[in-house]
This record gives C-alpha cells, sequence and structure tokens, in this order.
C-alpha cells in the first residue's frame, strides 16, 4: 500500500513539474524582421544568438563577417550538438519561436535569417562592403538565389523541387542520426515532453535506439533521402549553368552578395553530409568545385565556420563519411 502511495505521490510531483515547465517553455511562431517594441538585454549593439551546426546560424555569422561588423556570439545548442536549448525559458525570451539564429540590435530582436542578414547589410556603415546589388533587377534575382537556397521552418520539406534549401533536411537525415549518437537520451526526452514540433525529438530518438541502417530502411525516409538527393542534383547543375554563362566569380557576377552566403551554407551541409563527393563523383562539377573552393578562402569562412566548428558534428561527420564507404549497405541504400 505505501510502495503505491509513494507511487502516486511521485507521479503527482511529476505532473506539477510538468505543467510549471510547459507553462514556462511556451512558444509560438514569430513573424521575421525587427521587433521595436521588445528590448532585451543586452551587453552590445549586436548580439547573435546561433549555433555552429544551424544552417540558417551560418549565414548569418558569414554576413556578419564579410561586413565586419563586431558583435557577442552567443551560441545556443539544438539537440544535435547537445541539447535543446532553443526551448530553454531563458532563450524564449528572446525568440518566442524557439528557432534559431536570432540578432540583437541595441536590445531589438530581429527574426529569421534572411531577414537577418538584409538587416545587417543595410545597417552595417558607409564603409562596409555591399552585399546586395543596387540595381532593382539584380537586387530582385539575388532574392531569388536567396530564396531557392532557403529552410522555411513552416513547411521543412515543402517545395524541393524548387527549392535547393528544402532539398537540405532530408540530406542531412544521416548527420542527424550519427551525431545523435553522442547525445544522452534524456537530453532528447526533454523534446518529447516540450518540443512545439514532437516528430523531431520522435525521429531521434528512433534514430537513437535504431542507428543508421535501420533508419535507412524505413520507406518514407528512404523515399524522402532519395527524392532530396535528385532535386539537389538539378539545382546544382543549374546553378552551374547559371555561373557558366555568367561572369563570374560570384552568382550575381563581380559582386560578392547575400545570394553567395546563402548558398555557401548549402555547399557547406553537402560537403559536412558526404553528399558533396557524390555528386561530384557523378559528373563534371568544375565550375561548382571552384566556386565552393573560392567562398572557403575568404576570411569570413574562417571566422564563421571553421573557428566556430562544433566536435560532435566534426565526429558525426566524420562517422558518416566512414559508414557509407566501408558499409556497402548503407552506400547502397544513401547513393543507389
Ligand atoms: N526560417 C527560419 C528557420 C530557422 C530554423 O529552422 N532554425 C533551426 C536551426 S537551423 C532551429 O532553430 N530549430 C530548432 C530545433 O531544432 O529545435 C530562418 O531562416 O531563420
Amino acid at each position: 500500500m505505501s510502495v503505491l502511495y509513494v507511487f502516486l505521490a511521485a507521479l503527482a510531483l511529476f505532473g506539477v513539474w510538468f505543467l510549471i515547465e510547459k507553462r514556462r517553455r511556451k512558444s509560438h511562431p514569430m513573424p521575421g524582421g525587427l521587433k521595436e517594441d521588445v528590448t532585451l538585454p543586452h551587453e552590445q549593439e549586436f548580439e547573435l544568438y546561433g549555433n555552429s551546426f544551424s544552417h540558417c546560424s551560418r549565414k548569418t555569422r558569414i554576413v556578419m563577417a564579410e561586413l565586419g561588423i563586431p558583435y557577442k556570439h552567443r551560441p545556443i545548442d539544438l539537440i544535435e550538438t547537445g541539447k535543446y536549448e532553443t526551448i530553454s525559458p531563458h532563450y524564449l525570451k528572446v525568440n518566442p519561436a524557439g528557432i534559431l539564429p536570432t540578432l540583437v540590435h541595441n536590445g531589438h530582436p530581429v527574426y529569421e535569417s534572411d531577414d537577418i542578414m538584409a538587416y545587417a547589410a543595410s545597417h552595417a556603415g558607409h564603409n562596409a562592403p555591399r552585399l546586395v546589388p543596387d540595381d532593382p533587377a539584380q537586387a530582385a534575382e539575388m532574392e531569388a538565389w536567396i530564396k531557392r537556397a532557403t529552410i522555411s521552418s513552416d513547411d521543412p520539406l515543402g517545395g524541393i523541387e524548387k527549392f535547393a534549401g528544402s532539398c537540405i533536411p532530408g540530406l542531412t537525415m544521416p548527420l542527424f542520426v550519427t551525431s545523435i549518437r553522442y547525445i544522452p537520451l534524456h537530453r532528447i526526452l526533454v523534446g518529447l515532453l516540450f518540443h512545439p514540433d514532437k516528430m523531431r525529438p520522435v525521429f531521434f530518438t528512433m534514430s537513437k535506439l535504431r542507428g543508421l541502417e535501420n533508419m535507412l530502411h524505413m520507406p518514407r525516409l528512404h523515399k524522402m533521402i532519395g527524392k532530396s538527393r535528385d532535386s539537389m542534383a538539378t539545382h546544382l547543375d543549374e546553378l552551374q549553368s547559371h555561373l557558366e554563362s555568367h561572369d563570374g566569380p560570384w552568382i550575381m557576377g563581380a559582386q560578392y552578395t547575400l545570394a553567395d552566403v546563402s548558398w555557401s551554407c548549402i555547399f557547406l551541409r553537402l560537403d559536412e553530409t558526404g553528399w558533396l563527393d557524390h555528386y561530384f563523383a557523378q559528373k563534371d562539377f568544375g565550375r561548382l568545385k571552384a566556386y565552393y573552393d573560392a567562398v572557403k578562402s575568404r576570411p569570413s569562412w574562417q571566422s564563421a565556420i571553421v573557428d566556430k566548428s562544433h566536435p560532435i558534428i566534426d565526429k558525426a561527420s566524420e562517422d558518416l563519411r566512414r559508414l557509407a564507404t566501408d558499409d556497402a549497405v548503407i552506400r547502397g541504400l544513401l547513393y543507389a
């Protein structure tokens, strides 16, 4: 009888804790752009909340580096790099949507990576390089290239034929699975309790328990990866044709722009997930190789990407490369 009482008391305590925590971790979508009516505690004029592995955070870090804007970097973990810090009460005060990145300018937050890039480019001062063409037609063309490389948080897999960014979640799946091996299960369970998108922690829990080969055998995942792989090949073809038919070296010609920032992060993700080697082995993508080498040789790459790399992601990326090379079944499931 007393065991039953202890059990019921523990259950009641858990219930109370859960309800309190759930209130503290309430999230809701936020529109992009500057929120002038919100003022957050800050130490510097510019502060950037981001994560080393997050595609959207990477874009904003490169832009800040290219523009030469000094900022305080405030790293926030995603589950892939250690824990669900985006849904911590502390970060939800900064961004109630619980997503990265967030730029804070004089205490006012700016949301959505593409809006952050545009905001930074227009607040960088007169001596900063111009990352947006002055000509409106050129600026519109640059916007179209950016949009093509954007990951939508509303519908991450929507429109993979139209948007290279929409292929990224599918193509990153294998790396998600190898990185989650380094994260303790109880950290993922926090997501099952509190993350607004339960599909994500469910996927991570399954990945942790089942491993890469079993996950790749799942028909839905296998199909999603295959469709993303094939659509991305078309996007790369089209980018190569565009670069070949224009005077480069950049997407908008002689001027390095926000479009190059977005696409360089697509290349990085394809690189760390092993897909770039696959595409480059399939076809002569010489122009794209040169393009990727050129973005990597810019000083912004060193400070925004290389210096901010994460050991778990580096290890997981190596694991994935090894598995895809040594394990014929995994190789077949990924590339056949
Ligand atoms: N459209 C948003 C997408 C932001 C987004 O999805 N961020 C991811 C990281 S790349 C995130 O914070 N996810 C929260 C999570 O994984 O729990 C943007 O461009 O800023």
